[in-house]
Formats: C-alpha cells, structure tokens, sequence
C-alpha cells in the first residue's frame, strides 16, 4: 500500500518552525495533500503528558540521558499513536521537530554519547525515518530575540545559556552535512514568505510534488 511522506522541521529556538509548518500544511490543502501537522516533544495524548515533564520547571531538572529517555518514550508515543496510522491511510505528515532534535539537544547540546542515542532510536524507532527534513538555520542571538519577543512565558529551554544554543545550532548543520539525501539547510533569517519559498522548491524538488507560490 502507498504511504504517505513524512517531513520534519528542525532548527533552534525561534528559527521559525512552528510559523513554517503552518504555511507548509496549507500550500499541500490548496493542492489537495492531505497533510497533517504535528510536533515533539508531543503529537499524541501520552506525549504531550510527558512534553509537560519536559519544558517546564529548573533548567537542571533532569540529568542528560534521563532528558533523552523521555524524549524517545513520548517519540515512540507520537509514532505509534499519530504518525504511523496517518502515514500508513496515505496522509502527509510534517512534524515541528523529531529525532534530529535529540541527537542536536541532548547529544551536541548537552553531551549524551551519540552511539547511546543511535541505540535509543533502534530501539524506539528501528529503521523508519523522515523522507525530508527541513533544517531552518539562522544565528542564535536571532532566534532568541525572536522567541522572547512571543507573549508566551519562556519553556525551559530558552532558558539554556546561549553556549549550548550554540552548539545545538552546530549540531543541527553536522546532521545535515553527514545525511545530505534526506537534509535541506534552509536560511531562516529571511522573511517568512521567502523561507516558506525556499521551503516549497526543496519540497518539490525532493518528493516531487509542485506547491502553488
Ligand atoms: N527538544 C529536545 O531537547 N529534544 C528533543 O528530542 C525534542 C525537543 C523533540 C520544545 O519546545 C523544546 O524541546 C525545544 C527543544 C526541546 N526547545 N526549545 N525551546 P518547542 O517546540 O515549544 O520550542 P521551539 O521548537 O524552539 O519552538 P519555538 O520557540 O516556538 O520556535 P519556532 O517554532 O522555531 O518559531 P515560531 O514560533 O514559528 O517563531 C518564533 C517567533 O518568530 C514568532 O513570533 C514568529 O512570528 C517570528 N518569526 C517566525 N518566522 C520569522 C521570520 N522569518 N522573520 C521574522 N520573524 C519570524
């Protein structure tokens, strides 16, 4: 049976993804994709019950590989729940963040070993993968601005020192460097109506499938 695509936004605080994945979602309705869009930590009951865990209360909370562990638990939720039924009745699915997320996070950013969070993602995971990620790049201090600028109160990882949100960002651009078949790096310091141009073309030309401007 033909499945649907599964594309995921990565990027650091404030790089704009939630903003482009809203935009993604209603350039597939106009052509008449159906495209679901979801986000992690969360996209299912028990995962959003464990994001709650996640973003909220001291910076230090949670030791790194306690941090991860719940991350791959609410992924395999979100998976077995959301992601893989839709994928498998034909939808599209798009998800404001995903696996790359840890290995930037908790391995770039805060130090896990990457072969333990490669097991991690066999285990919870095994050999599914993301057909596109959208890696949204642009300088740290931009991103923060941007995000304090929200109404929202900060989660706890805007309130990460700005060293980590630097190697994160490291991190994300390594990802894509070592996985460029599946890994757009997009400049996410332009407007939004450009980033969601440059996000339309490498749709297109990476799954085939023509977003009207
Ligand atoms: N995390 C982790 O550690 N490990 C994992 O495995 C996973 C996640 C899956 C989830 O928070 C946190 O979990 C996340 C990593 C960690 N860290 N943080 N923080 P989240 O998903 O709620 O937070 P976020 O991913 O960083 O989202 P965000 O802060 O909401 O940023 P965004 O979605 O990328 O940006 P936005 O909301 O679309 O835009 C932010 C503001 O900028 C907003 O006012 C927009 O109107 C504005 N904006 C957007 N685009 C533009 C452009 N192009 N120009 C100017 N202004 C713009």
């Amino acid at each position: 049976m033909p499945r649907g695509n599964f594309i995921t936004l990565e990027g650091g605080e404030g790089a704009g993804k939630t903003t482009q994945l809203s935009l993604l979602c209603d350039a597939f309705a106009k052509v008449g994709v159906e495209a679901l869009a979801t986000r992690e930590p969360g996209g299912a009951k028990g995962a959003e019950q464990i994001r709650a865990l996640l973003v909220s209360g001291a910076v230090a909370r949670w030791d790194p590989l306690t941090e991860a562990l719940l991350h791959f638990a609410a992924r395999r939720d979100h998976l077995v729940q959301t992601v893989w039924p839709a994928l498998a009745r034909g939808a599209w699915v798009v998800s404001d963040r995903f696996a790359d997320s840890t290995l930037a996070y908790q391995g770039y950013g805060q130090g896990v070993d990457h072969a333990d969070l490669e097991r991690l993602y066999q285990v919870a995971v095994g050999d599914f993968a993301p057909d596109l990620t959208l890696v949204l790049d642009l300088p740290v201090e931009s991103g923060l601005a941007r995000a304090k600028d929200r109404a929202e109160s900060s989660s706890r990882y805007e309130r990460m020192d700005k060293a980590m949100h630097e190697r994160l960002r490291q991190g994300f651009l390594a990802i894509a460097q070592k996985q460029p078949r599946r890994c757009v790096v997009i400049d996410a310091s332009a407007p939004a109506d450009v980033v969601h141009a440059a996000i339309r073309r490498a749709v297109s030309e990476r799954l085939g499938v023509a977003l009207d401007g």
